[in-house]
């Protein structure tokens, strides 16, 4: 059987953390690739010389070349540059702009079959220029942001109840940034709402407030202890669930930013909802009959891409 090939475009911190966990997780053939010489070579040696000790089979290749993404399944892109203490996400769009101008020319000539994850930041904005920038089906570009954010929700309330975070499920919703929308009402704990654990007194409302808001500061929170980047091992782990569930068809219900063709009443953005990710890729966008404090919620959020999205046309009109 033909292994399955995932190229990972920014041979960075996270770059290397997929690498490391696409080969633990035997998801196939693996290519880094960045614009600095020798680091995705360098990183591929040192992975390929973990495989004995590891038990897998090596096959990774590091390249500073478009075409040797050629045919990939996956890509996943953390191209561009992270946050440093005191940044916002939405400093970086600049730079991270012209990344992914060249990001996307490589997906259209060497990968436009592949299903494509973004994840670098401003994650909104940069997964729609990716989109804009490939041509590549909307469907089979998506941003992951809602992984992750969602399983910094759980780890909190792990911590908080003193349960396994794996019986904890929560959904985030919206842009990746500050107005994120941590959905209370879709969280539970092995299926107890976290409505009935504040009657049951697990909890108050007041220090659910202050872990939601951890929740929304959970980057920043990390950068400021890092000082010189950001959090990487979570992000990969994140963008690689979305992956395995298209290669494998395991239809997995995630949220992720996709783009939105009039549901929740926003269309030509992309945005956090929930999405079933099938080997179609993004198969299905769920609707979920939000409140209407809910709904506000999320077009503030959705208002908050809008805004860099437009950042992102005046800088480049073509877009
Ligand atoms: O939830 C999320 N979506 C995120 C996003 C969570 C955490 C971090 N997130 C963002 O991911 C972060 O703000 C950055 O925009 C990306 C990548 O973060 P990482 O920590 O991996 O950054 P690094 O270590 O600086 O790696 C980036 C690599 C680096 O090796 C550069 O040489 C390379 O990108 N790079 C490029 N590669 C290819 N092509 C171009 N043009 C290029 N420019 C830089």
């Amino acid at each position: 059987m033909a292994r399955n090939k995932i190229a990972l475009i920014g041979a960075g911190q996270i770059g290397g953390t997929l690498a490391h966990l696409a080969g633990i997780r035997q998801l196939g053939e693996v290519v880094l690739f960045d614009v600095v010489d020798g680091v995705p070579q360098g990183k591929a040696l040192d992975l390929s010389q973990s495989a004995p000790v590891e038990a897998y089979a090596p096959k990774f290749k590091g390249a500073n070349e478009y075409a040797e993404i050629k045919d990939a399944d996956v890509v996943i892109v953390t191209a561009g540059v992270p946050r440093k203490p005191g940044m916002s996400r939405d400093d970086l769009i600049e730079i991270n702009l012209k990344v992914m101008e060249q990001v996307g020319a490589g997906l259209r000539k060497y990968a436009p079959e592949a299903f494509v994850i973004c994840v670098t930041n401003p994650l909104d904005a940069m997964v729609w220029a990716l989109q804009k920038t490939s041509g590549l089906p909307r469907n089979k570009v998506v941003g992951m942001a809602g992984v992750l954010d969602s399983a910094r929700f759980r780890y909190f309330l792990s911590e908080e109840f003193d349960v396994s975070p794996q019986d904890i499920h929560t959904m985030v919703l919206g842009g990746h940034g500050d107005t994120m929308v941590p959905l209370i009402r879709y969280s539970s704990v092995a299926g107890i709402p976290l409505a009935d654990l504040i009657k049951m007194r697990w909890i108050t409302q007041k220090r659910l407030d202050e872990i939601v808001q951890r929740t929304r500061d959970g980057g920043a929170e990390i950068v400021g202890l890092l000082k010189t980047g950001s959090a990487y091992y979570a992000p990969a782990a994140a963008a690689l669930d979305m992956a395995e569930s298209y290669l494998h068809d395991k239809k997995r219900v995630l949220p992720a930013a996709a783009y939105l063709n009039g549901e929740y009443g926003v269309k030509g953005i992309y945005a956090g909802v929930p999405v079933i990710i099938s080997a179609k890729g993004v198969e299905r966008v769920i609707e979920l009959d939000l409140t209407s404090a809910e709904k506000d919620a999320l077009l503030h959020s959705v208002q908050a891409v809008k805004n860099l999205v437009e950042i992102c046309q005046r800088i480049a009109p073509n877009l």
